[in-house]
């Protein structure tokens, strides 16, 4: 009996599986490979349903024969072990990074003599509602909250960038790239103060409130699934914080990061050019203890930054604020450094992770971009925060064309720098 294989990242089975499925039985037995969790996220697909429910789903289909766990999204692990003399597919991945997987599967086929059908793409109302009604599931507080703990676990390290505004949002939420046969994307965001100031023409001094970061945090919420990670600054008054954790974690929030700053914040980047005071270990843990106090969810998280690198106030001091805010009730580390070389934060993490396992960590690699994410993740940090390169890109991209307009008194010569209107709003969905 020959063997029809079709791979399923799907948490719903609408009309299109069915009709795969139903060329794959013309050609023999049927297998379905679930795609693996770890495989979903870097393919930009979030399970909504872990992956054994996903498996009985699967299984409980009439035509389906067997179910296998597929590891690999390039079919590396899966099609020479089973060795299928079909593989069915849908015929609407032949464009863009979808087909790199196309060929690397005819490639693997064609060392046995095994054969590719591919069936035409199902497009309907009812396909893209199902799409949608998934979408905006996991666009829920209660979904969006949670994502970021349960990535920690799936991922090596979770790969952050900073959004300011719905259209960053959208870049972070759909931007994928194929890289030796393997996908990638973001898997969360980061809402800046630096960016967030600095988009509304502000400076980063704590000056635009929580009401603006909330209207901010909303119009991203509006366009992404993505969990978000805020930028709290100091997180102000305690008595304040507290408030704004219950707010935060209803709206989906999934974790904050205050800084152990006080007075007149200025932004890290400064150092010690500008006069900046950290806060006492006492105060900056009640601070932490009384918004773990406040928070309703075991979903949501508040991360503890440590200043004593930037404001060079040394490697114990450092250390010291690190066992106190885990003892305080963190359940994150953020340890910042503006060293072009990514040395001491290194030193930092290695010291961290020989007396705590378990306690996140994150960085922010601006100053020391060299970094790589597998060295970050051997030194055992958990989150990768990319803080501000797309607004950093979109700067000097505007300040360009506004110049050319000026100098050439039309925009005919800054056009060749712009993109085309109706390529920007592929990105934007419409109801
Ligand atoms: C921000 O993005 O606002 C940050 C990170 O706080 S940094 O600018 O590096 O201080
Ligand atoms: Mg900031």
């Amino acid at each position: 009996m020959r063997t029809a294989y079709t791979c399923f990242c799907t948490d719903v089975i609408h009309e299109g599986h069915l009709k795969v499925l139903k060329e794959a039985k013309k050609h023999g037995r049927v297998i379905i490979g679930a795609l693996s969790d770890e495989e979903l996220i870097r393919y930009n697909k979030y399970p909504t349903i872990p992956l054994d429910e996903r498996i009985k789903l699967y299984r409980s289909i009439k035509c389906v024969d067997k179910v296998v766990v597929q590891n690999s999204m390039n079919y590396d692990d899966v099609i020479p072990r089973v060795k299928p003399d079909y593989v069915v597919h849908g015929d609407n991945w032949s464009n863009g990074y979808k087909a790199t997987i196309r060929n690397h599967v005819i490639e693997l086929l064609e060392e046995y003599g095994g054969k590719l059908v591919e069936v035409p793409y199902t497009i309907n109302e009812d396909v893209i509602k199902t799409d949608l009604r998934l979408k905006h599931k996991l666009s829920m507080p209660e979904y969006r909250r949670k994502r970021l703990r349960d990535l920690i676990k799936m991922c090596p390290i979770v790969k952050t960038i900073e959004a300011h505004s719905g259209l960053t949002g959208l870049i972070a939420e759909k931007t994928v790239v194929e890289n030796n046969g393997k996908l990638d994307q973001f898997d969360a965001i980061w809402v800046s103060s630096l960016c967030d100031s600095t988009d509304r023409g502000k400076p980063d001094i704590e000056l635009v409130d929580m009401s603006a970061r909330l209207r901010t945090i909303s119009d991203i919420m509006e366009v992404t699934t993505k969990p978000i990670i805020l930028d709290g600054d100091t997180g102000g008054l305690t008595e304040h914080f507290v408030y704004n954790i219950r707010t935060l974690e209803r709206i989906g929030v999934s974790a904050v990061i205050i800084e152990d700053k006080t007075g007149l914040k200025k932004n890290s980047l400064f150092g010690t050019e500008v006069i900046q005071k950290q806060d006492s270990i006492e105060n900056f843990c009640s601070k932490i203890a009384a918004g773990k106090k406040a928070q309703l969810t075991d979903d949501f998280m508040i991360f503890a930054r440590i200043e004593s690198l930037i404001l060079e106030n040394g490697m114990d001091d450092a250390l010291e604020r690190a066992r106190a805010y885990v003892e305080a009730g963190a359940d994150g580390i953020m340890i910042h450094s503006r060293q072009t070389d990514p040395n001491e934060i290194f030193e930092f993490c290695d010291k961290f992770r020989s007396e705590d396992k378990n306690t996140t960590l994150v960085v922010v690699p601006t100053s020391y971009n060299c970094v790589t994410e597998d060295e970050l993740e051997k030194h055992g940090v958990n989150i990768v925060i990319y803080a501000n390169q797309l607004m950093r890109a979109a700067f000097p991209a505007m300040k360009k064309a506004a110049e050319s307009i000026l100098v050439n008194h039309r925009a005919l010569e800054a056009d060749e720098m712009l993109m085309p209107f109706k390529d920007i709003i592929t990105l934007i969905d419409e109801l």
